[in-house]
């Protein structure tokens, strides 16, 4: 399995999250990625490949998920969040104020033109922050993902897309959970947009892909799949309950299954299996799988109990569903863990593929 490479991410380094009150040091962090490079020097999977960047072909492929008010907000973010305040270039940008948009309370048709005002309209948290490298770094991750779909659809079994910051909490037009561009989306509609008919996109993630959810959920030819800690108590709180079956065309074509905070590998293994069984009825003819290794007993902001062996079994039973296979890497804050972790699963599927 190739491996396609963000050499941008770097870009991207915040330095702390709003946390109850209070900054904390930033989790999502370069090093994460670092830590699976040199893994997957260790144990080679396949090449690994900084993708080649055509940068009207990546913006078509955003453009397919993401609004164009939300990408040329990112775009331009960081110069206008120094045109705010000189002094805010040592600082990273956060958002603290935000209009309840789906409350019909405040107004979201209108463009703020405080940046302010405008960071809290494009984002659901205050745990994401923005810096004078986003841009690059996330556009580098959505052309990994892009050429993952290339690989996949010239007939390559699977790629894996080394994708950092991360991207299923990113929606149409917000980002948030430490995501801007969501390359999971990206790379499941590219697929569609290069003759897959039926994509399925199984989100392994301890947190719940809203974004993903949201880009997909009236419609019928991606089916959106995501297991994780039960958002009654777990980030992000607000999506990702068992009663949200999709809307519209989408009705039945999402599946969610949250699970107890403290859940282990035995329970979380027969969760896979219903996700399995889930796409195998939807006869998708491709996957997507936002590879989140926050599923760790180590993990230091999740809840479950997944031990480094069991990511093999977890790539076995991805492999068992026969499909052209794209992987994006998503969380996972155990950083000296997540390349041995991450390298696992895909090195599990690789021998059952
Ligand atoms: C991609 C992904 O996994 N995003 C997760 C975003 C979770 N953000 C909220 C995390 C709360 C952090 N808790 C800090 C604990 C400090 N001791
Ligand atoms: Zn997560």
């Amino acid at each position: 399995m190739k491996t396609l490479h963000n050499a941008h991410h770097a870009l991207h380094q915040g330095r702390e999250e709003m946390f109850r009150g209070r900054m904390v040091p930033c989790h999502e962090v370069p090093a994460r990625l670092d830590f699976v490079l040199t893994e997957l020097q260790r144990r080679p999977l396949g090449a690994l490949e900084a993708p080649a960047l055509d940068d009207a072909e990546l913006d078509a492929a955003i453009a397919r998920v993401h609004s164009a008010r939300y990408t040329a907000f990112l775009a331009g973010a960081w110069d206008e969040w120094v045109a705010m305040d000189p002094a805010n270039a040592l600082r990273d940008a956060l958002p603290s104020v935000w209009p309840l948009g789906n409350r019909h309370a405040f107004r979201t048709d209108v463009l703020p033109q405080n940046f302010a005002a405008r960071l809290g309209l494009f984002s659901f948290d205050s745990g994401s922050p923005l810096m004078a490298g986003t841009w690059a770094a996330a556009r580098g991750g959505a052309a990994c993902a892009l050429a993952a779909v290339r690989e996949v659809l010239g007939g390559a079994r699977s790629a894996f897309a080394l994708t950092r910051p991360p991207g299923h909490h990113a929606g149409p037009d917000f980002f948030g959970g430490y995501c801007f561009l969501n390359n999971a989306a990206i790379a499941a509609q590219a697929l569609r947009d290069g003759g897959k008919q039926r994509v399925a996109v199984l989100d392994v993630d301890y947190h719940h892909g809203n974004g993903t959810q949201t880009i997909f959920y009236e419609r019928a030819d991606v089916l959106t799949v995501s297991i994780h800690g039960d958002p009654a108590t777990e980030y992000p709180f607000f999506l990702g309950h068992a009663d949200e079956r999709g809307a519209g065309a989408g009705e039945g074509f999402n599946l969610n299954l949250p699970l107890p905070r403290g859940t282990n590998f035995t329970t979380w293994r027969a969760a896979l299996g219903q996700a399995l069984d889930a796409m195998a009825a939807f006869n998708a003819d491709a996957l997507v799988v936002p590879m989140g290794l926050d599923t760790f007993e180590g993990d230091p902001i999740s809840g479950f109990t997944l031990r480094s062996n069991d990511y093999f079994a977890v790539g076995e039973a991805l492999a068992g569903a026969g499909l052209p296979t794209v992987f994006t890497f998503e969380g996972g804050y155990a950083v000296d863990a997540v390349g041995t972790n991450a390298v696992n699963l895909l090195e599990g599927f690789e021998r059952a593929a």
